[in-house]
């Protein structure tokens, strides 16, 4: 089976960016593949979080990964920092990735433009993210589009690993959705919808509730002119509206628009907010179950065992090559 790894950072509420570019495909790779999916916590950290607030997104993040339908049976479901050789790895590939390399993510430019301060961690994160999809000899990383260059370092660190120190870690594909890679915010369809974003008009929350979801779509921003129709360049705003609608019914933007023609966009606007609330009423269902099973904590540790299992073999892997030290077997962390 080829093994899929990816991650979400439980840096806010999940929005229907990262389900519709993340969550949702994950589900859809659980029964042919091997899945291992991780809360990044560690990446979140990058950004000041509050300590009591990251521990209840950390839970609640993996809630919704069950709630979008992940089988628990199915695949491995961790919390990064339960698995020390994330950090340990992650640091051996910073001294792997180039100063210029690292300046180059637009990520990094993007959430530090402005700061008075930016931690060092949001500049090496990369070379973390990369240190976590290589320490499951991944195959596939589904992805939304933001974080296509991350992966792409990934494999350059590594090609070069493996061409400086002998063959050691698979090189990993990206795999972008064709729709739904770049979900853009309700308020400012030139930036993506982001979890982080102060302004929560700019998303939709996997818990918002249905009056929210109708106020989002009502006060979302809309081009001139009163015509549904998919024109990106022309008309961002409701592009992007079409597109989160054709992802919630599956249906090509094509149909929608067709459905539209001769009606305005006030009309468009009221059945979109209740495409979305459709689409996460079963979610918000799920979620609740799972949160009052009280399951949450048996699933994460075993997950955690899981991946610490096959992570630390690659670990290993990976010192032996480099010539460190590997007295403290990373597999029993005894000597
Ligand atoms: N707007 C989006 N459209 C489609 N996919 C998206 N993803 C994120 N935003 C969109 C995908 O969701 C997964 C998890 O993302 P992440 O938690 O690692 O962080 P991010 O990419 O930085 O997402 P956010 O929501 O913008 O978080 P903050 O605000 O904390 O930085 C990834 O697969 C991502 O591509």
């Amino acid at each position: 089976m080829k093994r899929v790894f990816s991650g979400v950072q439980p840096s806010g509420v999940i929005h229907l960016g990262n389900y519709f570019g993340a969550l949702k495909r994950f589900v859809d790779f659980q029964d042919e593949h091997e899945c291992f999916y991780c809360i990044v916590d560690y990446h979140a950290i990058t950004v000041y979080q509050d300590p009591k607030e990251l521990s209840r997104q950390i839970e609640d993040t993996a809630l919704y990964f069950l709630a979008a339908g992940l089988d628990p049976q199915k695949v491995t479901l961790f919390v990064q920092s339960d698995v020390p050789c994330h950090a340990e790895l992650g640091w051996m590939l910073q001294c792997i990735a180039t100063f210029g390399e690292l300046s180059r993510m637009t990520q990094f430019k993007e959430k530090s433009e402005g700061k008075e301060t930016v931690s060092g961690g949001l500049f090496t994160y990369p070379a973390l993210m990369a240190a976590d999809i290589l320490l499951y000899d991944t195959d596939y990383v589904p992805v939304g589009e933001d974080q296509k260059q991350h992966v792409e370092l990934c494999r350059d660190l590594a090609e070069r690993f493996n061409s400086r120190y002998g063959p050691t870690f698979k090189v990993p594909e990206p795999l972008i959705p064709e729709y739904g890679a770049r979900i853009k915010s309700l308020q400012d369809p030139t930036k993506k919808m982001s979890k982080s974003d102060p302004n929560p008009l700019s998303y939709i929350s996997l818990a918002d509730s249905k009056d929210e979801v109708a106020r989002k779509i009502r006060r979302a921003v809309t081009d001139s002119g009163r015509e549904v129709v998919y024109r990106p360049d022309e008309k961002p705003a409701l592009a992007n509206l079409l597109s989160i609608y054709s992802l919630c019914v599956n249906k090509p933007i094509s149909e929608i628009e067709e459905m539209y023609r001769g009606r305005g966009y006030a009309d468009f606007k009221k059945d979109l907010a209740d495409v979305i609330i459709q689409t996460l009423e079963p979610v918000q269902k799920r979620y609740s179950e799972y949160k009052q099973s009280g399951v949450l904590k048996d699933i994460l540790s075993n997950g955690a065992k899981r991946a610490n299992e096959v992570s630390s073999a690659v670990l290993k892997r990976a010192k032996e090559a480099m010539g460190l030290s590997t007295l403290i077997d990373p597999v029993k962390r005894t000597i």
